[in-house]
């Protein structure tokens, strides 16, 4: 089978230091824990920033100095700064970071409910906007899908030249608000893709380590970090990034899925670099 690329998602906008204490906010915070998360194996380090106190930003000076840190201690690393940012943030907000000079990031494929009164909203004008930014810049997309109608916006958007091949998709299970992820619900989304596409997952809570393990069998690609679930197996928190990305090596050695480093991971997706 092919290696294995691992993705760790360090901080998220949602999780805090209350919820875990290792969700890092400042810059040093920031870029020790995708170093670890680097050395543990993870070969990209899907990121978002904050202020010091927590609040998460888009700030493009804020994305540059974590991104320079974190260069400086794993030059070969793919970073993949968030283009979803924090719910409630402009179109125009959260596409700062993208006017740097990186070589990947996500773009989100559908609206969803957020729990609460909380909506992530991606209109289809959103997604070809955002579509189009990052095509125009050179910026390999990370196909974030939620539930199954993302995956058809996506397969519309490709047909009217909107989201180019290479595909890869982030089927992001789990939130409240969006699809579960259960078994069916995990095969019913890699069934849902075209076969020339790669794919990665991303359970929320209790789902990320079932679901690790179900793409690890099928060939998929992995994302943990504190940004989706905070505990290393129920009711022990993980001690940072890096425990949670051991355990999904340590998986993965249990089906012989070898790990991708960060330039594997590249010739895997097909990310050209400027
Ligand atoms: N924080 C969520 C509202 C992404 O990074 O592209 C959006 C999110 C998705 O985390
Ligand atoms: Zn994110």
């Amino acid at each position: 089978m092919n290696k294995l690329i691992i993705t760790c998602a360090i901080s998220g906008a949602e999780t805090s230091k209350k919820d875990n204490e290792y969700v890092p906010y400042t810059i040093q915070e920031t870029v020790e824990e995708a170093y670890l998360a680097y050395l543990a194996g993870a070969s990209i380090i899907h990121l978002h920033v904050r202020h010091d106190d927590g609040t998460p930003t888009q700030s493009k000076l804020r994305y540059q100095a974590v991104i320079n840190g974190i260069k400086k201690k794993c030059p070969d690393v793919i970073i993949q700064p968030s283009t979803g940012g924090a719910v409630g943030m402009s179109r125009m907000t959260r596409l700062k970071p993208t006017e740097l000079d990186i070589e990947m990031a996500t773009l989100d494929c559908g609206t969803l409910n957020f729990g609460g009164d909380q909506i992530f909203i991606n209109t289809e004008n959103d997604i070809k906007y955002f579509a189009n930014t990052l095509h125009e810049r050179n910026i390999f997309p990370e196909l974030e899908c939620f539930e199954k109608g993302h995956i058809d916006m996506v397969l519309r958007l490709h047909k009217k030249g909107f989201i180019h091949k290479p595909m890869h998709f982030s089927f992001v299970l789990g939130v409240n608000g969006g699809m579960t992820g259960e078994e069916r619900d995990f095969y019913f989304m890699k069934d849902s893709i075209p076969s020339d596409s790669t794919f990665s997952v991303a359970g929320i809570g209790k789902y990320e380590f079932p679901l690790a393990e179900l793409s690890i069998k099928n060939g998929g690609h992995v994302r943990v970090g504190l940004e989706d679930n905070i505990y290393l197996e129920k009711g022990v928190l993980a001690k940072g990034n890096k425990e949670l990305v051991e355990k999904v090596v340590s998986i993965a050695k249990r089906y012989g899925r070898e790990i991708a480093t960060p330039n594997e991971a590249r010739e895997i997706l097909g990310i050209r670099r400027k």
